[in-house]
């Protein structure tokens, strides 16, 4: 059987839909799934052997587990090294899930199952918990946010729309988006980069990826946008969608979404060196990528062009003086 916890579009995990394309044996296997996302345009869900849990309105997964478990007889025994670990572990999950909410946002069931695991993990909980909100992310990532905040003049300041430039580690991706929405006065951030996946001398994939956040009160309806702007087309030239996401604007929450494009082309590309393919990246893939991202996004957000930014110089731009260029 295989589980599926947190979302349920094949098309969002890379991995899963090749082996699912690949393998018979993988896709005739029993699914579960336990997910608050969206039903994607296509779907685990859709298939006959899947079976599963959707609660739209929750705020997120590690409570919904929580609830499944204690209505099935079973309680985390805080004397237990095992129940005392998985509770530390579902109270993160679920403060990773409640980033950007408000605390008055908090539903009736998010706030029982924090109550709940508190009590199983007391202090020395809390304490374990403490070093982990503590832990610095790489200082790389820093430096990216310091790039994205230096332009925060030259953003609309409702919506932030930034191109990150080409990147070799996908998770700056999110933490620029979350710090732009928690810094700036957004009620939107959108973040976007070419990324790519190294492993010795060899690059396994070059991807657009893209984060996604929102409060409640703005137009814009990320999950939506999402599966519009990020997809792929495919040999018969169907568009298939990448992106996707969730919103809780019911309560008072915010949405979120992610995205991830694979760039066949531009990883198959044969160059003489990784480092020249880096370079191939930089020159061609990003620009190409962020104009036509940014023409995208401007004309389904209503934004204009030159506020849609890209953390690095983009050469076509500068030069038709659409005001990308660095410092201006
Ligand atoms: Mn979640």
């Amino acid at each position: 059987m295989i589980v599926i916890l947190d979302a349920t579009s094949p098309e969002t995990m890379s991995d899963l839909s090749r082996l699912m394309r690949r393998s018979e044996e993988i896709r005739n296997k029993p699914y579960f799934f336990i997910d608050h996302h969206r039903r994607g345009a296509a779907d685990i869900e859709d298939l006959p052997n899947a079976k599963g849990v959707r609660l739209e309105d929750a705020q997120s997964t590690c409570a919904i587990l929580i609830h499944v478990m204690r209505n099935l007889g079973l309680e985390l025994d805080p004397t237990s090294e095992e129940g005392f670990r998985i509770a530390v572990a579902a109270k993160a999950g679920i403060e990773t899930d409640l980033i950007g909410v408000d605390k008055d946002g908090l539903a009736p069931s998010t706030r029982s199952a924090l109550a709940y695991l508190e009590s199983v993990i007391g202090e020395r909980g809390e304490e374990i918990l403490e070093k982990l909100r503590g832990l610095k992310q790489p200082l790389t990532w820093y430096r990216k946010l310091g790039e994205a905040l230096s332009r925060i003049a030259e953003y609309d300041q409702k919506i932030a729309v930034l191109g990150l430039g080409v990147v070799d580690d996908t998770g700056m991706i999110p933490f620029v988006a979350n710090e732009l929405m928690a810094t700036g006065p957004f009620k939107t951030a959108i973040v976007f980069g070419l990324v790519y996946d190294r492993i010795e001398d060899r690059i396994v994939a070059v991807d657009i990826d893209a984060s996604g956040r929102s409060s409640q009160d703005t137009e814009v309806v990320l999950p939506d946008l999402f599966s519009e702007i990020f997809y792929i087309t495919d040999e018969e030239g169907r568009k298939i969608s990448k992106g996707g996401g969730r919103s809780n604007m019911l309560l008072g929450d915010y949405s979120g979404a992610g995205a991830s494009v694979p760039l066949r082309y531009w990883r198959d590309l044969p160059t003489a060196s990784v480092d020249d393919k880096v370079d191939l990246l930089e020159r061609h893939a990003w620009p190409a990528e962020f104009l036509r991202l940014r023409h995208l996004i401007s004309s389904r957000v209503g934004l204009k062009p030159d506020k849609i930014l890209s953390a690095v110089a983009v050469p076509d731009v500068s030069q038709n003086g659409a005001g990308v260029s660095e410092g201006r």
